[in-house]
């Protein structure tokens, strides 16, 4: 595979404040599926990479990029962009994949996933990667660097927003909670965070490893506007976004209750799923369930 190759993505864009139909539900929902399919791929041909946390994530990042975030791929540095901070690096396979079908490189890269040389590298890095804006691996990074992206575009009165994805996880690092501290301080009203809570880290159980409810007080707390959903449910999850926009005078969080593993019955809610590999029965057992889980979309 080769990065000269250019095949357009022909996955549709519904632009932010398109009614959120059955229809629109529907495709965006079958779409989730199918990008947790390539992931599969991905990780199953290079016998590496973190197929849990991706797709647990799979429909937040679909109805961010297909609907929601404000951004160009013709123009991936267009000044006014929404900006979207990715901070379970981990997992960014679910990343690389949206990004391409979103048209910021050619789908065939994704083959190209953790090889030496590939733009896509096992944790993301925005100097390589068209469409990925912060470099993530070490974890708890993302609401210091969003508050401040969310800073610097209120300096330049701009009306871009920063939104960041946390890991449940990824919350014991005590760098998330300064971050959240300041955040409050400013009034960040453009920072909105997505937790993708699927109660499962790298060895356990997040309740087992450092227990973080009860989560949506934690965040009220905190003086941030904090909202909680089903997050493999699409219309819960455009609904939610569309609504975080309109809050004022606090930064907004969306809790979202998701399943690690999510799509194949052998890998959900199993730490074992973190950063495990398929062998070729898994994988073809796991293909069934998710294109499984497509059909069920489909009109
Ligand atoms: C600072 C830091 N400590 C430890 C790790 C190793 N690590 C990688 S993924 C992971 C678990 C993350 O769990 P979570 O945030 O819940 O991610 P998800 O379940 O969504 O994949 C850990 C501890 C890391 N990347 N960075």
């Amino acid at each position: 595979m080769t990065a000269t190759l250019t095949t357009p993505s022909l996955d549709r864009v519904y632009t932010r404040g398109t009614r959120h139909s059955p229809d629109m539900i529907a495709d965006l929902s079958r779409r989730a599926y199918l990008y947790r399919s390539g992931v599969l791929q991905m990780v199953y041909e290079r016998k590496s990479g973190h197929i849990g946390g991706a797709f647990s994530i799979a429909e937040v990042l679909t109805a961010l990029y297909f609907h929601h975030l404000r951004i160009d791929p013709a123009y991936p540095d267009w000044p006014e962009r929404d900006r979207l901070v990715f901070s379970k690096g981990h997992a960014c396979a679910m990343l690389y994949a949206v990004l391409a079908h979103r048209g910021f490189f050619p789908v065939e890269e994704l083959s190209t996933f953790r090889s030496l040389n590939s733009r896509l590298q096992g944790h993301p890095e925005p100097a390589k990667t068209p469409g990925v804006e912060v470099a993530a691996g070490p974890l708890g990074h993302g609401i210091a660097i969003g508050a401040g992206m969310a800073l610097a575009a209120r300096l330049a009165r701009s009306r871009r927003n920063i939104y960041v994805v946390l890991g449940d996880g990824e919350l014991d690092a005590g760098v998330i909670w300064e971050g959240l501290l300041v955040a409050a301080k400013f009034g960040l009203i453009n920072l909105k965070v997505i937790v993708d809570y699927n109660g499962v880290q790298q060895t356990g159980s997040t309740a087992a490893v450092m227990p973080t409810e009860p989560i949506t007080d934690k965040w009220a707390a905190f003086n941030w506007h904090v909202t909680e959903i089903h997050g493999h449910n699409m219309a819960e999850i455009l609904d939610a976004l569309d609504r975080v926009d309109e809050i004022h005078g606090r930064p907004a969080v969306i809790i979202a209750r998701t399943t690690k593993g999510k799509g194949v019955s052998f890998m959900e809610n199993e730490p074992a799923w973190h950063g495990g590999i398929p062998t070729d029965e898994q994988y073809r057992m796991a293909e069934e369930e998710l294109q499984e889980g497509a059909r069920q979309w489909q009109a």
